[in-house]
């Protein structure tokens, strides 16, 4: 009885945690209001489906409570023996089932036309986005847009504070959006770079499974009005699975044709200087190393390096001091254990940047210093 009651006790101080946690401080009691005409196509079905089950709910039950109270035992009431010989007796084995299924039919014939359509993109041109899972952030390219390219990272409370964002937009925030114009049908194509993530959006009424080697495609027809639409990654992917949030910003159609020209700009402007055969000065390295470092291996290194839990230090680590640049070079590339490749989503320039960053940041003090060119011969 005690352990009962324990058990209990627990089970109720579990669902308060639960109610309040101030992630679902965000979450109303409905879908979130949809934001293509596909989402709510999915909500208007929703309804449907909720309203016929209460409808039913409120049959059966008035059924059964009418029953039980009318027929009781203490009333003297007396079985009917001859039931199953009279006519509803006989028919409401097949009729129940009938109902019930021409209930099911009028759900699924809608569910399945819905679905049609989101799975089914249209064979037009529209823009088309590859959406790339990683261990724990996601790369979008604009295909259509001259392979324009965007990195979209969680930003942590500190970010959000520098940023003079509200605190309760932590795990809902990342550094760049993933842009795109309203009104006009998108197509995205979905894979991952290492383990399962899926894309999810539920004001776009979009989820897909981001599936190592295989690509998946899902379309939105077009979103309704500037805005901000938040998803995460609906797939459990490691340990910082809950790190990689989504955000989608709808904006005009000029306002994106703008960015599009902005990002192509500072896109060459990077290429040509990766590209450039100039040997980069150490402090150019570090500062340069310091920017990508903090953005992309300070989640789980530490800004510190000090580490933490299976991420090791860096900090007055032997593999960033005293082990040669050959293995760290290669560790950075490859990765290792839980540690993700970098190799194809870093260029030559970032690397050398990054590993000289990590071999004299923080009184690690080798004085090392990688040139491109060194990163093209380890690759
Ligand atoms: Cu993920």
């Amino acid at each position: 009885m005690e352990n009962g009651m324990k058990r209990l006790l627990s089970f109720a101080a579990l669902i308060g945690l639960v109610i309040s946690t101030p992630v679902l401080a965000e979450y109303g009691l409905n879908f979130p209001e949809p934001a293509t005409p596909v989402a709510t196509e999915i909500k208007d079905i929703h309804n449907l489906t909720m309203i016929i089950s209460t409808v039913l709910l409120v049959i059966v039950f008035t059924i059964v409570f009418y029953s039980l109270f009318t027929h009781r035992k203490s009333r003297g009431f007396e079985p009917d023996q001859e039931f199953h010989k009279g006519t509803f007796g006989k028919w409401s084995w097949v009729l129940v089932p009938v109902t019930v299924l021409g209930v099911d039919l009028t759900i699924a014939d809608s569910a399945q036309s819905v679905l049609e359509k989101v799975w089914i993109a249209p064979n037009e041109e529209m823009i088309e986005i590859k959406v790339v899972g990683h261990q724990w952030w996601w790369e979008f390219v604009y295909l259509t847009e001259g392979g324009v390219k965007v990195e979209s990272r969680i930003l942590s409370k500190k970010d959000l504070a520098d940023r003079g964002q509200p605190e309760n937009l932590y795990l809902r925030a990342v550094d760049n959006h993933l842009k795109l114009p309203v009104g006009k049908n998108v197509k995205f194509l979905h894979t991952s770079d290492d383990v399962l993530h899926a894309f999810w959006v539920p004001a776009l009424g979009m989820k897909k499974d981001a599936i190592p080697g295989y690509i998946q495609e899902t379309w939105i027809d077009g979103i309704y009005k500037e805005g901000i639409y938040r998803g995460q990654c609906a797939e459990m992917c490691g340990t910082k699975h809950a790190f990689m949030p989504i955000v989608v910003e709808a904006v005009s159609e000029q306002a994106f044709a703008t960015w599009i020209a902005e990002k192509k700009v500072a896109r060459d402007k990077a290429i040509a200087e990766a590209n450039s055969n100039k040997t980069w000065t150490k402090d150019e390295l570090m500062a340069k190393g310091k920017t990508s470092y903090d953005k992309k291996c300070a989640a789980c290194h530490k800004v510190d390096g000090s580490g933490g839990g299976p991420f090791p230090k860096l900090a007055g680590s032997p593999m960033a001091t005293t082990g040669s640049i050959a293995d760290h070079m290669n560790i950075v590339l490859k990765g290792k254990g839980v540690m993700p490749a970098w190799a194809s989503s870093m260029d030559d320039l970032e690397l050398a940047a990054v590993v000289t960053y990590e071999r004299n940041a923080w009184g690690n003090d080798t004085g090392d210093v990688i040139q491109p060119k060194d990163v093209k011969a380890s690759r």
